[in-house]
């Protein structure tokens, strides 16, 4: 059957898309649209049309599988001028998401009818694109600058209710009677004359909104070319004619369209949603019922663990050893909730419907009721073990016991229970409320089903879910160790901490190595013994320098925080350089690159080569989602075929790493990881 379909009810015609999943415009919808439009003017028994959608959603944007293909016709800006020009009207009926392309297909057709859930973006720019096909000249002609900035340079949706007022909308539907409305709209508006077409309004620019707009956004925008991109285009035609505009869209399109930036968020477009897929479990695996969560110790960990499943709608059984710690930790959740609805994004209701779902207890038999248990105590492998020991004896049969820990042998504490098949590791980012990654550790005896379960349970808390497999600091915190080692070397070797930190910023990472050092606390695995100094992080510890919370660490702090270089660490290092007889040496950017990137992605291809990731880009998204690597560079893996990587092994070698097999193999081959 044909992806598009057209139906005469009385005079309109009545054009439904049904192209699953998501009714991507790919060239078949395009063609059968463009053909559906000719029928509408070239039978004078129709007075109109209605453009709607069968499944899910209205068309949720261009087919993005298309991209970097030679094109073909009609080409997404071409169909939608034809909509726009066609003598008679065009209704679009959205439900679900009229995103990108979709929302240009309805920006494009006279009127819009939706229901009150549906909701309408341009989320081109976190492709790394620019809406192409109209939508930098529609939109700001129908809902006016301001909000067209927002939406095309954010890419956020709007829902139906708050596009009506902004021009998107011209009438809501009934939530189930979508169709039949917009079949009364288009017969109510066939007579209508002249037609309102959005290209033929005038922008109405106020003055200095651009630059504002660019001011007040700087930092969110840093490094991106997209959002620069999208605000000169509009900027630069917002006096110019339709048909002009459309031109430079089309130029900015072309230019971002060829860039890296967006080959790599579209590839982490595609990566996430692979990361989901477990190659040796069927995807009809039967899943275990999880209706009730348990959650060991009340910490930061816990307390963040637990919210993502209370914020679901799932009863979380929070356990503590301490009623002080269990008070404590309620209490963070609790306000925790009060601070995001204080901002508006939650309800007092929703707060007290989260909380009512928290069952907090000192009792460990109480975690008998729970489908799903996860310890978030220290990192201790014998705690653990006794944990995972009381569990085997409480838990009900069927239950997933889970650790969060972060580098611990998950193989090691499952020998712990009488049941290894039920347990796995679900490594959660501090703030666990927050952050999006989620490493599944998967044992060697873990059950397909209870990795499937907990696969599909990330999703219901929100969490870009990775598997990853038993080796010391999985995926994410594994390349961590090579990139620290390195950074402490190059400040013996002549660095400074702001040095090696400003070549990370400037890559795009949220922070340095040495900044995120004095974020988590420099005291972090510190042994607690100020007069044990073995090196320059010993030394920092021992004068309490831990970082942020104590006002110094790597450096000094002002009250709000600002960082500052510290003398008192140049005086340390200078010390330490002395004392270890390390060579000095001019350190420049590059070597940083080299020794504390490049050994990064040697690392990733070291846990590729030993099984403990299923795909290089299940990598990147780990660092993607995890570590704030700037998405405009696609992961580590990516990033190292853009940079070639003959070029990898070279500076590898030039400093005499550990080439892992694999990577020079590729490199030998003129192989990529990713494609
Ligand atoms: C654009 O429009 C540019 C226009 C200018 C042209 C000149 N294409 O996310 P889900 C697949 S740029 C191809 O799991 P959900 C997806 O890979 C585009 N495939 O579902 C997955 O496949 P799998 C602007 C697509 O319900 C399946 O559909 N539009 C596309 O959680 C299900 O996806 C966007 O950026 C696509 N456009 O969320 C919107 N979209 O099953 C991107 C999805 O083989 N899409 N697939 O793994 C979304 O944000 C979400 O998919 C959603 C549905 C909100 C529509």
């Amino acid at each position: 059957m044909s992806v598009i379909t057209t139906e005469k009810q009385g005079d309109i015609l009545v054009i439904t898309s049904n192209n699953p999943p998501v009714n991507a415009l790919g060239a078949a919808v395009r063609q059968g649209l463009a053909a559906a439009i000719e029928e509408l003017n070239g039978d004078d028994s129709l007075k109109a049309a209605v453009i709607r959608c069968d499944g899910r959603t209205f068309f949720a944007g261009a087919d993005i599988t298309e991209f970097g293909k030679p094109m073909q016709e009609p080409s997404l800006p071409v169909l939608v001028d034809q909509i726009e020009a066609s003598g008679k009207p065009v209704v679009a009926a959205v439900h679900g998401t009229a995103l990108g392309g979709g929302c240009e297909v309805a920006l494009a057709c006279h009127y819009r009818i939706a229901v009150p859930s549906a909701k309408f973006g341009l989320p081109e720019v976190k492709l790394g694109i620019l809406p192409g096909a109209g939508g930098t000249q529609r939109l700001p002609r129908v809902a006016g600058v301001k909000a067209a900035l927002e939406m095309a340079t954010k890419g956020d949706p709007i829902s139906a209710k708050a596009a009506q007022p902004a021009g998107l909308v011209d009438r809501l539907a009934g939530e189930d009677s979508l169709a039949a409305d917009a079949i009364a709209y288009a017969t109510e508006v066939a007579g209508a004359r002249p037609l309102p077409r959005a290209s033929e309004k005038p922008v109405v620019v106020e003055d200095g909104v651009f630059d504002a707009f660019r001011k007040e956004n700087a930092k969110k925008f840093r490094g991106f070319d997209a959002p620069a991109e999208i605000i000169d285009v509009i900027e630069q035609t917002a006096s110019l004619p339709y048909a002009e505009g459309a031109q430079r869209e089309r130029a900015g399109f072309m230019k971002l369209i060829m860039g890296t930036q967006s080959a790599a968020m579209r590839h982490i477009f595609f990566a996430e949603r692979k990361a989901a897929k477990i190659d040796d479990v069927p995807e009809d695996t039967k899943l275990r019922p999880i209706a009730r969560v348990g959650v060991i110790g009340a910490g930061t960990m816990g307390g963040g663990i637990s919210m993502n499943f209370l914020s679901a709608g799932i009863p979380v059984t929070i356990v503590e050893m301490q009623q002080e710690a269990l008070d404590r930790g309620t209490g963070t959740i609790r306000k925790n909730y009060e601070a995001t609805a204080a901002k508006g994004r939650m309800t007092a209701e929703q707060v007290e419907g989260a909380m009512g779902l928290l069952k907090p207890t000192l009792n460990f038999d109480d975690l008998a009721e729970c489908d799903l248990i996860i310890e978030a105590v220290y990192e201790n492998m014998d705690v653990k073990k006794e944990i995972f020991g009381k569990l085997d004896k409480i838990a009900k049969p069927g239950a997933i016991l889970a650790s969060n820990t972060s580098y611990l042998n998950v193989d090691e504490i499952a020998a712990a229970t009488s049941r290894p098949q039920d347990v796995l590791g679900m490594h959660f980012f501090s703030p666990a409320n927050i952050m999006k990654l989620l490493e599944i550790v998967r044992g060697a005896k873990t059950a397909p089903d209870v990795l499937a379960t907990a696969m599909d349970v990330a999703k219901k808390i929100k969490k870009v879910a990775v598997v990853a497999g038993v080796c010391f600091g999985f995926i994410g915190n594994r390349m961590l160790i090579p990139r620290q080692t390195e950074a402490n070397a190059l400040l013996m070797e002549g660095a400074t901490p702001q040095q090696v930190d400003k070549v990370h910023v400037e890559f795009g990472m949220p922070m340095g190595p040495f900044q995120m050092a004095d974020l988590a606390g420099v005291d972090i695995g510190w042994h607690r013994d100020p007069t044990r100094i073995e090196n320059l992080r010993d030394a920092l510890a021992a004068e309490e320098r831990w970082g942020q919370k104590k006002g110094a660490g790597f450096y000094d702090y002002d009250e709000k925080r600002n960082p500052s270089p510290s003398p008192r660490v140049a005086e340390l290092i200078e010390e330490w350089r002395g004392k270890t007889g390390t060579a000095q040496h001019e350190v420049t950017d590059q070597e940083i690159v080299e020794r504390t990137l490049y050994t990064m992605v040697n690392e990733g291809a070291k846990i590729l080569e030993e099984g403990m990731a299923q795909r290089a880009s299940d990598i990147d998204v780990v660092w993607i989602y995890g570590y704030g690597w700037p998405v405009y560079r696609g992961g580590p893996m990516f990033w190292a075929d853009t940079v070639g990587l003959k070029t990898i092994v070279a500076g590898l070698e030039k400093h005499g790493f550990d080439v892992s097999k694999l990577l020079r193999e590729k490199a030998e081959s003129g192989g990529r990881f990713n494609g």
